[in-house]
């Protein structure tokens, strides 16, 4: 039967039996062809016919006075066609006023050949037409086109239920994963450990070398076999080659035939890594013209949503239709939230924070470096105000959040509305200043109000030093914030409000609260803060604070326990020591899941690989660095430089998830203006913009289409449609910045690097030994005259002694090798002064008490 239609093109509409039985049986190639998700992806269309998904259909709102069919189309790419195989579109379709489709399915670029060209009347009654038809040739992407230019007059096009069927199944979607061996594609820090993965089916240890850029043989060992990696489903071995600490750039690691990505081993990998990271913010700002002096001509563009057409303006946004109000907000400003033009008050806040915090930390950690983020350090317009860069791009989001905020008088005065964004999801390619769909302002909800009052109690106190005034300003904003959220205390956001923008609904908000109490109480040291912090169910709940999955934009009580933690403020010592507990422990758990991980990831399990799952392994990774900078302890900083490790090209699919860094790095991630893969003439994501990364749910029409049956940590696709694995976000790429920046302090030498100052010491050991086991009781004094920060205490058991339990410090051990480290208020042992630990374990043998102890690399007498 397909060879009888393979004559000519084949017209039809509704009712006409065209379809061979071969193509009505062949695999759909349309993807999201029935608009049921309310996302346009990844179907495009011509800037004069801006579409969106409205009630399941696509609709575009055609221009009127184009001359020509192809002037004004709607299209979908990534077609496969195979020659002699017969093939079924159908479609619904109708338009505003009589217009002809000229449909086609054509070759994606010149000479446009021509498989199907069809003219199809479209009127305002739905009608659904079908044509079948053979191919000619082979095509790995195809274009399907409704061309509907050539009205005098503007019309609305709108497309249903298209499906085009037919040739063979098509191959299914192999990665390309490069080399075998996995490492980290920008380098390894050369105090730091030094980590790979390989993968194979070998059962054996396998031997692996280590070679200089100049081919030179470095280093030699073999591999570990650690069998099938669950987030991968793939056999593989680690390598550990931390012992080389020759700075260098263009090394590799070979093992059998496979070389991996080169490599640098050096202290300097971080620092563009910083800035680059930061530079997203003003790149995706709102309201503002984005100056080619300070991004370059490729990523300069006229300022977005500022009133002038087509857009229509954030400055005086009006309700959505569904909850009226009768004030409009100029909430012009703020940051794109992502690869949409939504600007979401759940979501700003956690961003701001985390922009916020990496300047904090500068101020609270030892050694971190603020003048990598000081005034003339970035890329921002504000260079020269004598403010610190990295402040004035977080006030462009903070003077969002607070222009978010019901107006005095009304009745919810104070509360922040939960977002702003199109009235339909808009089609890509799109710069902002394109847009022509309405904004609107969805209702308050309380956790919006909460992340008005906790960035900006944040902002008011580093304000403070800069811009008196503007921190008043803020701590009113967070005060009245804090007040309205108490008052309506469960104003949650809709979950199915997700058309044209995300819906950023969350059912939970004791962590908002908890999060705006604490920034309160640090920037204030008022009573009540402090009682809300304090009373809180959270408080003390180290599994509820720091979820193994990652803290993020729906759970963001970690954020106010580690500023609880790092800053001073009014707790007591214990309160304090209970805040360092919570994330001691939160840290000790990512720790050994980081060490456990045959990818050396933070990120427990395999069911954490979610929508925007590198941020959640960046959220524990901040956690365990918050700890490494609290306490000193290796093990914490070490977790945080495997995961960087991980985000960075040591991971199932070879990939470094951040643009512009490593051999193979993603760049074709979800954005409406950095779009090459969709046109040419626009430019990829700059420098240091991280992905969202694997996503086990497929959650958008490729991922579904490519990704069916994935491992985990390999459902991802570096394909700018894969909205739910190839985003970037805002609160992704802060804490991307904040780790960046403490990496590169960590590389200038900052935090310490136990065990390099000799000690002199003197340590009194003391146990009590029962049938089982013995319980030991350690004190170690200074006796020198420097204070000893943070302290590293080893010894090596003689007898078949295993610590099970350890209090007052970090004890591990390793065969009968002990180690142990200060857990966070006891990191420094003063002159003349003391720390005392203790520890349970078993024994079966004499456990005799041992005799000689190290500390940071001096011996110590024994009292
Ligand atoms: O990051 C968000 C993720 O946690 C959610 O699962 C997902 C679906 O609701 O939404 C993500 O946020 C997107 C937002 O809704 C719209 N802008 C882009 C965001 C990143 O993909």
């Amino acid at each position: 039967m397909g060879a009888a239609l393979a004559t000519g093109l084949a017209t039809g509409v509704l009712g006409m039996t065209t379809a061979s039985s071969s193509a009505a049986e062949g695999p759909e190639l349309i993807v999201n062809g029935d608009f049921s998700s309310d996302f346009i992806d990844p179907w495009w269309s011509t800037p004069n016919a801006p579409s969106a998904v409205v009630d399941g259909q696509l609709c575009a709102e055609v221009e009127g006075g184009t001359v020509n069919p192809w002037d004004a189309i709607v299209g979908q790419d990534g077609l496969p066609l195979t020659a002699g195989e017969s093939y079924e579109l159908s479609y619904t379709a109708t338009a505003t006023a009589p217009v002809t489709s000229r449909t086609n399915v054509q070759l994606a670029e010149e000479p446009w050949t021509q498989e199907l060209a069809a003219a199809d009347q479209i009127s305002q009654a739905p009608e659904t037409f079908t044509h079948v038809f053979t191919a000619s040739a082979d095509y790995e992407a195809a274009q399907l086109a409704f061309q509907i230019g050539g009205s005098d007059d503007p019309l609305t096009f709108c497309l249903d239920d298209v499906s085009l069927t037919g040739g063979a199944e098509p191959p299914v979607y192999e990665p390309d994963t490069g080399s075998p061996v996995r490492v980290n594609q920008v380098g390894y820090l050369t105090e730091g450990p030094k980590a790979g993965t390989y993968v194979t089916e070998a059962t054996e240890a396998l031997p692996w070398t280590l070679n200089a850029a100049d081919g030179t043989e470095v280093a030699t060992g073999t591999t570990t076999p650690q069998g099938v990696d669950p987030t991968s489903e793939e056999n593989v071995h680690t390598f550990d080659f931390g012992d080389v600490t020759e700075a260098g750039d263009g090394y590799t690691v070979t093992v059998g035939e496979h070389v991996s990505e080169p490599f640098a081993i050096g202290d300097d990998l971080y620092a563009d890594l910083r800035t680059d990271a930061l530079a997203y913010f003003y790149h995706n700002r709102s309201g503002i013209e984005i100056d080619a002096e300070l991004v370059g001509e490729e990523y300069a563009r006229p300022a977005g949503h500022v009133n002038v057409a087509p857009n229509q303006g954030d400055d005086g946004v009006t309700c959505w239709a569904t909850t009226p109000c009768d004030y409009t907000l100029d909430a012009a400003g703020g940051w794109y939230d992502a690869g949409d033009h939504g600007k979401y008050v759940v979501n700003g806040g956690i961003a701001t924070a985390q922009v916020l915090s990496t300047w904090e930390r500068t101020l609270t950690a030892e050694g971190a470096d603020g003048e990598a983020l000081g005034d003339g350090a970035l890329a921002v317009p504000e260079q020269g105000n004598d403010v610190p860069d990295i402040l004035d791009e977080a006030r462009w989001e903070l003077d969002f959040l607070t222009a978010m905020q019901v107006p005095a008088g009304e009745e919810l005065a104070g509360m922040a509305h939960h977002k702003l964004h199109d009235a339909a999801w808009t089609g890509l390619p799109l710069l902002p200043h394109e847009d022509s769909q309405a904004r609107e302002l969805h209702p308050p909800s309380t956790a919006a109000t909460l992340n008005v009052a906790a960035a900006a109690a944040q902002g008011a106190r580093l304000f403070e030093p800069y811009d008196a005034a503007y921190a008043a300003e803020l701590l009113t904003a967070a005060t009245t914030a804090y007040e309205a959220a108490l008052a309506n205390p469960d104003m949650l956001a809709d979950p199915n409000d997700g058309v044209g923008g995300g819906a950023y609904s969350d059912n939970n908000v004791t962590d908002e609260f908890y999060w705006a109490a604490a920034e309160l109480f640090i920037t204030t040291g008022e009573d009540t803060y402090r009682q809300d912090v304090l009373s809180s169910e959270l408080h003390g709940d180290a599994e509820a604070v720091f979820p193994p999955g990652g803290f993020s934009w729906g759970s963001t009580a970690a954020l106010g326990a580690l500023n609880l933690a790092t800053t001073d403020n009014g707790l007591t010592d214990s309160e304090r020591d209970g805040v360092l507990a919570m994330v001691t422990e939160a840290a000790d758990g990512l720790a050994a899941t980081a060490q456990d991980a045959l990818y050396g990831v933070p990120l427990a399990g395999t069911e954490n690989y979610v929508w925007g799952s590198n941020s959640q392994v960046m959220n524990n990774m901040v956690v365990l660095a918050t700890a490494h900078d609290l306490t000193g302890a290796a093990e914490y900083r070490d977790a945080v430089l495997s995961g960087l490790d991980y985000l960075l090209g040591r991971n199932p699919l070879n990939l470094s998830y951040v643009t512009g860094y490593g051999e193979r790095d993603v760049h074709n991630q979800h954005h409406r203006h950095w779009a090459n893969q969709l046109d040419a003439t626009l430019p990829n994501p700059p420098a240091g913009s991280v992905a969202g990364g694997p996503n086990s749910a497929l959650q958008d029409p490729i991922a579904e289409d490519l990704l069916q049956g994935c491992a985990p940590a390999m459902c991802y696709v570096d394909h700018i449609e894969s909205f739910a694995t190839n985003e970037v976000t805002i609160n992704w790429n802060a804490p991307l910045a904040w780790l960046a920046s403490y990496a590169d302090d960590l590389g200038a030498g900052a935090g310490g690097d136990p065990g390099e100052e000799p000690a002199t010491c003197e340590v009194t050991y003391t146990s009590h030994r029962w049938s089982a086991g013995f319980t030991s009781s350690v004190t170690v004094e200074n006796t020198g005259a420097t204070p000893i920060s943070p302290w590293e205490l080893t010894w090596t058991f003689a007898d078949d002694q295993r610590i099970t339990n350890a209090w007052n410090a970090v004890v591990t051990q390793s065969g009968q090798d002990v180690l142990a480290r200060p857990v966070n208020w006891n990191g420094t042992v003063p002159p003349g002064g003391s720390v005392n630990f203790g520890f349970q374990g078993t024994a079966s043998g004499q456990a005799a008490d041992p005799q000689a102890f190290t500390l940071n690399g001096g011996g110590c007498t024994t009292g």
